[in-house]
């Protein structure tokens, strides 16, 4: 089973929650903290930073992320990164490798980096007036600004463009932003934002990397079983940095049974979390694009099966994003 024990998708309050409880019952190891900016519609953005002597900030150690949820629609997301943080929680307890992994770097995780968009998909009804159809597949965030007046008034769940309006977080970053692969359209699924770093919610995974020495960077998504790496866009020049980022998306792909690939492989994007990154801070920075059969498909398989390494396409006997998420952590730790 996960490291929680999970067998269920988690709501937004039950992410709160727990990673509020890691805290209290790890002090020494776990922080909960709040991001910079609140989201569009007012909530909170939580995260978890995971370290030995976790409040003594100015340690210099290399600091891996794990973000989820960029995507309303995407739960799978979600729960990997935050049974990940259960995985290192209980591994400083019971596990000799990890403990010292871990300690020897500073690890982030952010399970829902969307708040507003995974609230409304997580929370739409079979049928009525706040139905599935309309607002379960959600994508984007819920912003307003760029919608026609209409349709800014109102929050996401109330209006009758709720699904529509926003802003793609995984198109609003700095790197290549407004170039190839994202839309201009305030409803298109791929709208890039009025300008770069126009969302809270991109904003404050901007100030968490810039703040620290990030080394190491995973954004979780579905699906595909794709591990993918900068650039997003075909006619970038490719990194010098490449061989160090096929060797260990390969690496890591051997665990997980994912497709190690550029990220322009799949198709252009600009504007996305790990080009970013990678551009701005040269850490390593991968998207997972995590099962095949869908946006958020039964938890067994998605979730409990592509973690822990048993499902056939994820990873079977070579221990599944687990194995792959712990790679990750190695490589921060002894790069
Ligand atoms: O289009 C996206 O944002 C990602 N796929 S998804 O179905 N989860 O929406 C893929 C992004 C791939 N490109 C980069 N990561 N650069
Ligand atoms: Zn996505």
């Amino acid at each position: 089973g996960l490291p929680s024990g999970r067998t269920s998708y988690r709501h937004l309050y039950e992410y709160e929650y727990e990673m509020k409880e890691l805290a209290r019952r790890n002090p020494k190891l776990v922080r909960a903290f709040t991001l910079n900016h609140a989201s569009v519609e007012g909530r909170d953005v939580t995260g978890l930073e995971i370290a030995t002597d976790v409040t003594n900030a100015a340690d210099g150690k290399p600091v891996n992320v794990t973000v989820g949820v960029h995507h309303a629609r995407e739960w799978p997301a979600s729960e990997h990164t935050i049974e990940w943080a259960y995985e290192l929680v209980n591994g400083y307890q019971r596990d000799p490798a990890i403990k010292g992994l871990v300690g020897k770097t500073r690890n982030i995780v952010v399970p829902v980096v969307n708040v507003d968009g995974f609230s409304i998909s997580r929370e739409a009804e079979p049928k009525g007036d706040f139905s599935r159809f309309d607002y379960e597949m959600k994508r984007k965030n819920c912003q307003t600004a760029d919608s026609p007046p209409q349709f800014r008034t109102g929050i996401c769940k109330a209006n009758p463009a709720g699904k529509d309006r926003g802003t793609d977080p995984n198109r609003n970053y700095a790197t290549f932003w407004g170039g190839n692969g994202a839309s201009t359209s305030w409803n298109g699924e791929t709208f890039r934002g009025a300008g770069p770093f126009s969302e809270p919610e991109t904003r404050n995974i901007r100030d968490l990397v810039s703040k620290r020495q990030v080394t190491n960077l995973i954004t979780l998504h579905t699906y595909g079983n794709l591990i993918l790496r900068p650039p997003g866009v075909a006619d970038t020049r490719a990194p010098l940095d490449e061989p160090v980022l096929k060797a260990l998306g390969d690496k890591m792909a051997s665990r997980n049974g994912y497709r190690s690939i550029p990220s322009w492989g799949l198709y252009d994007t600009t504007g996305t979390t790990e080009d970013w990154s990678f551009w701005t801070t040269g850490g390593l920075g991968y998207t997972f694009e995590i099962n095949t059969a869908g946006f958020h498909p039964a938890y067994q398989n998605a979730v409990v099966a592509e973690y822990t390494g048993t499902a056939p396409a994820a990873g079977a006997g070579k221990g599944g994003n687990r194995a792959a998420f712990l790679d990750m952590l190695g490589s921060a730790a002894d790069p």
